[in-house]
This record gives C-alpha cells, structure tokens and sequence, in this order.
C-alpha cells in the first residue's frame, strides 16, 4: 500500500485511514493506499518546516540542486513505460498521452534543473560611490502543492520542478482521485537524493489534508491548480496567515475559425481541442467560435468526424479518447448537457453515455456537439470539463474577440485564420494567458502558462514558474558609513 511520505520515512498515517484507487475505465480498484488525517499534514509541513530552517538543504548549492533535478529527468526516461501506465490506469487517459506527459514532465525538470544555478543576483545603480546595492534571491520557504486529477505527474512537476530548484521545502498533495504517479514522483526523488524532510507527501481529501496546510502558519507558500470554487477558498483561507497564493483555475476556451483558415487543419485541431482526454483539460478549447460563411460545412465536419472518435481502454492500442475521472464528475457533465438542453442549444452529435457492452463500467460519455449556442448560455460560461463542444458565430473581426473575450476567464485561446496579419491583430486583443494562432494545445517549459481574470494568480513554466518560488531580498552596503546628524546630535 503507497503510504504517505514525511521526514524521509514511509509513514502509516496517524488515524490508520485509507482509500481505494478506481481505474476509471471499468471502476474497479487499482490499488489502496494511505488516507491523511489533519494530524498527518501538521507532522509533514513540520517536517519540512524543520528540513528548511535547520537542514542541509538549505546549504547546497544552486548548483547541486540542479544537478539533482536532472538526475531525475534521467530516472523519468529509465521508467517511463512503468510511469505511463500507471498515469493510464489511474487517469483512463491513452497510453500515448502518458507517454506524453512523462515526456513533458522529464522536459520539465531538464528546464529547471539547468536553471536553477543561473544566478539572477541583480547590481542596483544606488546613485552614490559609496553604496553597494544588490538584490538577491532566496527560497519562499515551505510550500503547499495541491493538484489536480486531470494532468496528476505534469501538474505536480510544474510545482515541484521550480520549488526545488528555487530551493524549497514541501508538501505535495495529489488529487485523492488520482495519486499514483505522483508516489512515483516522490520515490524517484528520494532516489535521486533529494534529503529527508525536503519534499514530504500527503495522499487524502481536499478537507482533511489540503485544508490544514493551507491554514497551517509554517507554510509560507501555497501552490494550487484546480476548480475555480476550491480555488476562491484556498485564497480566503490562506489571507488568514497572508501567504503568497499561485492559482490555476482552468478556463473556457475559445477557438475562434475564420472563413479563410485551412479547413482541414482547424478541423482536425478543434475536435483534438476539446476531446483530447475526454475535454478534461484546463485549456480545452470548448468554445468554437466559428464565422458564419464557414459554418455549416465546418460544423458537418467536426460532427461526422466525432461520432468516429474511438473510446476504450487507454491501454489499448487504437483508443482515441478514455472515460471521465469519475463517476462523480459524469455526472456533472451529465447534468450540463442537461443543461445545455434547457437552454435551448441543439443537439447536433453525442449527449448520452455510450451503447457499447465493453464500455458499460467505465465513466465514458460520447463526444458532443451542441450547435446555436449563444454567449450568455451557462453551457457557454461555465467550465464543463467534459467531451462538450458549443459552437457559436460571428461575422466579424471584432465580434469574433467580443466573443472569445466575453468570459470570467482567461487560460487560453485560438485563432485560424490565412490571414497572418488579422492573425495578429486578434492574438493581440484577446485576454487569455495563451494564444494559439493556427494552432491549439501546445506549451513549452520555457514559456509562462497561467491565466488573467478568474483562470488564476501567478505563472507556472518560463521564468516566472522559478520566480514563484523565490523572495527578493534588497541589500545594501554603505561603504562608507559616517554619522548623518538627522536629529542634531
Ligand atoms: O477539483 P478540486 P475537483 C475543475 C473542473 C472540475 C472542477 C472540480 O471544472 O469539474 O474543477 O474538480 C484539493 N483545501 N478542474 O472537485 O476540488 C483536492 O483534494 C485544500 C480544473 O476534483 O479543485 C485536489 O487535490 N485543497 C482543473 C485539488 O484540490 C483542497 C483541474 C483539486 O481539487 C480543498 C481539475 C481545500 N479546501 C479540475 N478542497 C484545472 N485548473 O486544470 C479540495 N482540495
């Protein structure tokens, strides 16, 4: 049984709890593992409380925590395949995106493990001889990783990769749905050689293990990508102690097709868009925002080619597309296409879990297409987080970035267009923390991701992904220090 992991020891947790993993695909148990009391989270952010304040760690180099952040790049690659399944197996994503994201995840580490000696120390003109002024940059202190069920390895190391190499200590705390690959994580840390009390790791629910050490006055710094709700608590909750707050909050996504677009492509993209991994992305593109001449030809196409989409098992060769998370959250996508009907969207393709006998213990739900939808639709506002495509229209330009801006969020958001400089122009106006112009989905380790408006706080990747993670601190020297006679004396 995975246990929780705190002051370098694989500990039972104090209330002797656990919690059986489901494999989405059929809803049996994978495995059981150990389940967090609040007094399990007080023992590991003391933990890391006491690694940061009285440990080695805090005397190694940049230097050598770079080296071990690519150790674990290598360890990454060694068990890849082993890694990739078990993302599978708990997430019901295909064995291809795995292997992805284990990609990724390694890419990840690379990035920070090369920055992390890069020294950003910066010299500050004083305006006087007789000053030295610099400033420097230090580890936030202990941190609080809370993450999701939907990316559960790539979300952690987006977290893990910077705090490290920042040089933090940690707690982790995977979504209690999905906690495999991020015990995986921590195993592979430890044997890179990460010291004791370092990175700890909670596996439990959102109350009873992520709640204490948001609240917990020994974390400086509380790291969370999830729902925007759980989001707005963390924020409430963490003001009481005034810690520094990173949110990732999902989004609602449009992808915006002008007439003059490459039709194939914008086809192809906007179903991967938002049916990759069933739309349980944070950048799903599911709004298609699509202009009026192009419409119904597009929209056929996108409709006869998702009826074709192939679920299954993620670990069968040939499945495109695996189940939701959970039942739970079925039935929250359930209940928006309900929805959707309500609000008088019409139904053009899905909208039903699948007839298929093979298919009938997983939590799969066909992909579907609801065509006129109009903007002030919740199906339209709301993150689904589901296999659910909205298409809307515009005529033009500037309809197109009213509409792909007239939402709460602001994660990400594309543009098709032949048309290099309208391409531009429409990049330029929409308020999303990512913009794809002939294209939908990709990310780079080297690039900031996060979101204006209510998609979140803060940037993970890039430099502001370290930045996160680091204090600056202003020092100043006088040279030549000589009695001022502020007050007369
Ligand atoms: O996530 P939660 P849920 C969206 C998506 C989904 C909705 C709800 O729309 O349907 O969120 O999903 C921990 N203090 N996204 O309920 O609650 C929890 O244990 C501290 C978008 O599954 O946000 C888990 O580890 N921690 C998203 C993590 O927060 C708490 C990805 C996320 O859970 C807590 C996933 C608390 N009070 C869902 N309550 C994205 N941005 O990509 C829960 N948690």
């Amino acid at each position: 049984m995975a246990m929780l992991f705190i002051a370098g020891q694989w500990v039972e947790p104090a209330e002797g709890g656990t919690r059986d993993v489901i494999n989405p695909f059929d809803g049996s148990v994978i495995t059981t593992v150990a389940e967090a009391s609040p007094a399990d989270a007080e023992a590991a952010v003391q933990a890391a409380r006491t690694a940061f304040d009285e440990g080695e760690w805090s005397s190694w180099s940049p230097g050598k925590r770079g080296e071990l952040l690519l150790r674990m790049a290598d360890l990454l690659q060694r068990d890849r395949a082993e890694i990739a399944r078990l993302e599978t197996l708990d997430t019901g994503k295909t064995l291809v995106e795995s292997g992805i994201d284990v990609d990724d995840v390694t890419a990840v580490f690379r990035y920070y493990g090369e920055l992390a000696d890069k020294d950003p120390t910066r010299v500050v003109d004083a305006g006087s001889e007789s000053v030295h002024s610099r400033v420097v940059y230090e580890p936030v202190g202990v941190c609080a990783l809370i993450t999701p069920w939907n990316y559960p390895l790539l979300q952690a190391s987006w977290k893990v990769a910077p705090a490290l190499a920042a040089g933090n200590t940690m707690v982790i705390k995977p979504s209690e749905v999905t906690p495999l690959t991020t015990v995986k994580m921590v195993e592979l840390l430890v044997e890179a050689g990460v010291p004791a009390g370092v990175v700890n790791l909670l596996l439990g629910s959102g109350p009873a293990a992520g709640a204490p050490m948001v609240e917990s006055p020994l974390v400086d710094l509380v790291s969370f990508t999830g729902g925007l709700r759980t989001g707005q608590a963390i924020m409430k909750a963490a003001a009481g102690t005034v810690k520094k707050v990173a949110l990732e909050l999902g989004g609602k996504n449009p992808n915006i097709v002008f007439a003059d677009a490459d039709f194939e492509a914008a086809v192809d993209y906007a179903l991967m868009a938002v049916f990759l991994h069933a739309g349980q992305v944070c950048s799903a593109g599911t709004r298609l925002i699509v202009q009026d001449e192009l419409h119904d030809d597009f929209v056929a196409a996108v409709v006869e080619r998702a009826k074709r989409i192939k679920l299954g098992n993620g670990l069968d060769e040939g499945t495109e597309s695996g189940p939701l998370v959970s039942e739970e959250h079925r039935a929250k996508v359930e209940s928006y296409v309900e929805l959707g009907l309500q609000e008088g969207a019409r139904l053009l393709t899905g909208g039903n879990r699948p007839d298929d006998p093979e298919l009938q213990n997983g939590f799969f739900y066909l992909p579907t297409v609801f065509d006129d939808c109009r903007r002030d639709m919740r199906l339209v506002q709301e993150e689904t987080f589901g296999p659910i495509m909205t298409v809307e229209r515009f005529r033009t330009e500037d309809e197109a970035i009213a509409l792909g801006n007239d939402t709460d969020y602001g994660l990400a958001g594309a543009v098709w267009t032949g048309d290099t400089e309208r391409g531009e122009r429409v990049a330029a106006k929409l308020r999303h923390g990512t913009v794809w112009i002939n294209d939908f989905g990709p990310y780079l380790p080297q690039a900031e991701w996060g979101g204006f408006k209510r998609s979140g706080i803060g940037r993970e990747l890039g430099h502001d992904g370290l930045a996160e993670y680091r204090e600056a601190k202003h020092i100043y020297r006088n040279l030549a220090p000589a009695p001022q006679r502020w007050f007369g004396g």
